[in-house]
């Protein structure tokens, strides 16, 4: 009895010590660990793993500085008149803190009518929801809550630049001074394509006054260049000593448009400025949102194109590459950037901006509406909240991203056709 007694308890020790021992092993050659390895394994991996260790800051997403959700909040301090399409509020500008405050440039609408298309457009009515704007700011103490300052680049006289509707600003802080780039339009936009080169006014204090330049100051490619027709997003920072200047442009014509950015650069925020010869630098995105991280520049990656809900970077400002995949990305955001105009040789990230809402109230009443985003794209931060990858909606969510009325038709056919077979 005594020796069945230690037999069994041999055994049961020898068990629960063995399944231990088969966790804590060292895996054998080549087969890839349990324990997730933070540094690359030197072993034989898949292009996907290949990819995981060496395309991004850090094979987890919690780890990696460039990955974060976004959160949004509606703001106060506007109003929207009911939302009757009347009043618009789009495209802001990065924010910037002067005066003991925050500052926010936009794009602002105020027309008796909402757009009706560039057909239907007059001297007062607007064609599309950017047509007819001058750009307004705003500022706060908190974030938050918002109020509105009035205009800051009203349309200047017809025939300068920017005649029809000035919009789109972004702010650049050079040498003291204050500068505005906006998109300047001298016909409606729609009459032919959303055509506009880029225009600028410079004030000493954020508060104005801002006296025009009246010159083109980013012009369109030459003919038959992917950027001919339209330098959209004007986006300033300051990086190696220099103003870069990233844009977009609509390429390829409708209905097919390609959106793509590039690069302009100055040592004088009124030009000129050279187009990087690289241009496109980026092949995906919409409007520019771009901050200086590390030693390069980071991007924010949004709606269109191949490489569309991804934030890329390029350690040069020039070659960028997908650092993080996200979704529900800020529209137009304009983050505040600490670091942006400081020529900052490792730039540490952002938090939060402003960016927008369009069609806020469907097409009828077709208007924008600023919101709040925050992030974490921060070295000084970690906010493990905003680094989740599972993100959970209700049915609801998912069912008003229905089936159009085309599509029901093709599938019933589709049936049927199956039927008649
Ligand atoms: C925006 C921007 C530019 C375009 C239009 C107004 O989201 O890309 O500004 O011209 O749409």
């Amino acid at each position: 009895m005594k020796y069945l007694l230690i037999i069994v308890s041999l055994l049961i020790v020898s068990c629960s010590t063995g399944q231990n021992k088969e966790v804590k092993e060292e895996p054998k050659e080549g087969i890839f660990p349990y324990e997730f390895p933070n540094e690359k394994p030197n072993i034989k991996l898949s292009n996907a793993m290949e990819r995981n260790y060496n395309d991004y800051m850090a094979p987890r997403p919690q780890d990696n500085e460039l990955y974060t959700q976004f959160k949004y909040t509606e703001l106060k301090g506007f109003d929207y008149n009911n939302h009757d399409g009347t009043i618009s509020r789009r495209d802001p500008s990065k924010v910037i803190f002067a005066n003991g405050k925050y500052y926010v440039w936009y794009t602002h609408r105020e027309t008796p009518t909402p757009p009706k298309g560039a057909k239907n457009s007059t001297d007062v009515i607007p064609s599309s929801d950017w047509d007819l704007c001058d750009i307004f700011y705003a500022t706060s103490e908190d974030g938050f809550t918002w109020e509105e300052q009035g205009v800051a680049i009203p349309r200047p006289e017809k025939p300068n630049v920017g005649w029809r509707s000035v919009s789109t600003t972004d702010i650049l802080e050079w040498k003291g001074k204050y500068y505005l780039y906006y998109q300047g339009f001298m016909e409606a936009s729609g009459k032919r394509g959303d055509d506009c080169p880029v225009a600028v006014s410079y004030a000493d204090s954020p508060d104005g006054p801002w006296t025009p330049y009246n010159k083109v100051v980013i012009p369109n490619g030459p003919e038959g260049a992917w950027d001919q027709f339209s330098i959209h997003d004007p986006y300033p920072l300051v990086y190696k000593g220099k103003i870069y200047l990233y844009y977009k442009s609509d390429s390829n014509g409708q209905p097919n448009l390609i959106r793509m950015q590039g690069l302009a650069t100055a040592d004088n925020p009124l030009g000129p400025f050279t187009k990087h010869p690289l241009n496109p630098v980026m092949n995906s995105g919409h409007e520019t949102t771009m901050f200086p991280f590390k030693e390069g520049i980071a991007a924010l990656v949004i709606r269109d194109g191949n490489e569309h809900f991804t934030v890329q970077y390029a350690e040069d400002g020039v070659n960028f590459d997908i650092a993080s995949i996200t979704e529900y990305m800020p529209s137009a955001g304009g983050p505040f950037i600490p670091d942006a105009f400081t020529d900052t040789k490792y730039g540490k990230g952002i938090t939060w901006g402003i960016s927008h809402f369009t069609a806020v109230n469907g097409w009828s009443t077709n208007h924008a509406v600023l919101t709040r985003f925050d992030c974490d794209l921060s070295l000084d931060v970690d906010d493990q909240d905003m680094k989740r990858t599972n993100v959970h909606h209700q049915p609801e969510f998912y069912y008003k991203l229905g089936l159009n009325g085309k599509q029901k038709k093709r599938i019933a056919q589709e049936n049927e056709d199956l039927k008649n077979k």
